[in-house]
């Protein structure tokens, strides 16, 4: 019984390895976190960022927050005036990438985003193969996943 525990265990790792690999988190600013004086177009210069994704805004909260904006309000540093969209403001925010595109992100407070804490990133659409990071909660299976499974499947039977 324990070996057919064993067995199921890997079967589960083997088929969802994969799915968990393709989404990337990605921590804005590394160990630097979210603050001002910061190069942030820098940081993620060298990035490819892809639906299914998660940016970390970690930051002490007060003083700093994550307002999503537009183009203009990330040039201008100017948040949204409604109130339709409030601020990310926990200090260990998780944003999910839902969309590809032009995404921008500042921090209201005082003139921190003149001083630097803004970011912009241009989103891809989700990775090529076998699926984005949503099959994880979706649970969609992908070609490789059904095969794995059918092929650890004929295995148990065999040994039990
Ligand atoms: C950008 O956002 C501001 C504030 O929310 C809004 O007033 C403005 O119309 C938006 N501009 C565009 C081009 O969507
Ligand atoms: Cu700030």
């Amino acid at each position: 019984m324990a070996s057919i525990k064993f067995v199921t265990l890997i079967t589960m790792v083997v088929i969802l390895l994969p799915t968990i690999a393709m989404a990337t988190e990605f921590v804005v600013g590394d160990a630097n976190g979210w603050k001002p004086s910061f190069d942030y177009q820098a940081w993620a210069k060298d990035k490819v960022f892809h639906v299914g994704d998660t940016l970390v805004f970690n930051y002490p909260s007060p003083p700093h927050n994550v307002f999503k904006v537009n183009g203009t309000g990330f040039k201008e540093c100017v948040k949204p005036t409604t109130n339709d969209q409030p601020p990310l403001t926990s200090g260990n925010d998780k944003i999910e990438l839902k969309t590809a595109g032009n995404k921008w992100y500042i921090c209201s407070t005082s003139n921190h985003c003149a001083l630097g804490q803004k970011l912009t990133i241009t989103v891809m659409e989700g990775p090529p193969a076998p699926a984005p990071s949503s099959a994880v909660r979706g649970f969609i299976f992908s070609g490789y996943q059904v095969f794995m499974a059918a092929i650890v499947g004929v295995f148990i039977a065999v040994a039990a």
